[in-house]
């Protein structure tokens, strides 16, 4: 079954109907399982830590040359089937001129975390201006690429809103779930908001030319589904609907989300990313009967890539076979690539893939 809402390319946007990447997540057959990792850029790499000498993470973020670059390295390097934008979840709230910043090895930390209404009615919205170094990036992105497709992407409100309510990094969430049970009028506010800088900073990439995106929602795994489908499947939602017209496939991720997974796949994304701790045709299963194409990402687990190769091989033997059960498969990682693994095996890791054909 093909996507054919994804078929009608808006005027200027690349084509690309080459690209296995662009294909499977269209629900077209490819001519190859098209291979990419989150968090492909950064820390394992040396030529990042290089380039990267000196600058601020943020600083780096609004430095469309640098964007550029990194965001070319791994491509380069790996010939993985896409690019991920380098930017981070927290680039449009800072533009909008939420104070905070991303400390080496923490994370993104909050000035004054967001715990009432007073906070969320003082939250400022963002202008699209405000975010234009990243649209001039991708624009330069493009013109470079060639064939290789740009994923722009996002994180999702309750993503955003955890690092907001909570400060910083948490294991625990507990604040977040705290004020979305004790106070679900100021909750919804604040995800309403999010929704809003989320929609704009998507379109500003959409604007600029990015082939297709994915829309982090990292941390709803620590959710029930009734709270899922209450508190942040709306808002969720209110962002896929806001890019109805945008014609690139969407895809969403989330960590340790296995009962969530329907849920996520109803909430109007084309691929569904899945991590390591279901399999890819039991996710196949939970998706199934939506009514459009099963589409999947994923999902080898991030620590074997510290494993010898012929495990290591057995395992993504057995995902690309059991993406098969799926309309479309994007190999992927579970979860982002870890700082300290050997670049050279994820090299290997994209030849092996391509080796298993289509
Ligand atoms: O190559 C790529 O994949 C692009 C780079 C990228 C992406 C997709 C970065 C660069 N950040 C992100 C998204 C992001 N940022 C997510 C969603 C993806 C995921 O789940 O991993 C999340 C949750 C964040 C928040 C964030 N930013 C963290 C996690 C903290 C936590 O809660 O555990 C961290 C460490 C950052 C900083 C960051 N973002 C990116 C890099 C290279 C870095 C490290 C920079 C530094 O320390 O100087």
């Amino acid at each position: 079954m093909t996507l054919e809402m994804n078929t009608n390319l808006p005027t200027g946007r690349r084509e690309l109907s080459g690209s296995p990447f662009m294909q499977a997540a269209r629900g077209i057959t490819p001519s190859r399982v098209p291979v990419w990792f989150m968090r492909q850029a950064g820390r394992s790499l040396p030529e990042y830590r290089a380039l990267r000498a000196g600058t601020q993470m943020l600083t780096a973020c609004a430095t469309p040359d640098l964007v550029t670059e990194i965001t070319l390295q791994p491509v380069r390097r790996h010939h993985v089937d896409a690019a991920i934008l380098f930017s981070d979840i927290v680039v449009p709230l800072k533009a909008a001129g939420i104070d905070l910043d991303i400390v080496p090895n923490t994370g993104p930390v909050i000035a004054n975390p967001v715990r009432d209404a007073a906070a969320v009615a003082a939250m400022p919205d963002l202008d699209p201006e405000h975010v234009r170094p990243v649209g001039d990036a991708v624009r330069q992105l493009v013109g470079e690429l060639g064939d290789t497709p740009l994923i722009g992407f996002a994180g999702a409100p309750f993503t955003l809103a955890s690092y907001l309510i909570e400060g910083g990094p948490s294991k625990n969430h507990e604040r977040t779930k705290a004020l979305m049970h004790t106070d679900p009028d100021t909750w919804h506010a604040l995800l309403g908001k999010l929704a809003e800088i989320t929609l704009t900073f998507l379109k500003v990439q959409a604007d600029a030319g990015i082939d297709a995106m994915q829309l982090f929602d990292s941390w709803a795994g620590c959710l029930s589904l009734r709270d899922y489908r209450e508190f942040v499947e709306p808002h969720t939602r209110f962002v896929f609907d806001g890019l109805a017209d945008v014609r690139i496939p969407k895809i969403h991720f989330g960590v340790g989300t296995g009962e969530l997974l329907r849920a996520m796949g109803e909430s109007g994304a084309d691929v569904v990313g899945v991590d390591w701790r279901v399999p890819l045709d039991e996710a196949v299963r939970r998706l199934d009967g939506r009514g459009k194409p099963n589409l999947v990402q994923g999902n080898l687990d991030p620590a074997l890539l510290f494993a010898d190769w012929p495990v290591l091989q057995r395992e993504i033997d057995r995902i690309v076979a059991e993406g098969r059960a799926a309309d479309g498969h994007i190999f992927n990682l579970g979860h982002g690539v870890l700082p300290n693994v050997d670049p050279t095996v994820l090299t290997r890791v994209v030849e092996h893939v391509h080796q298993l054909g289509a």
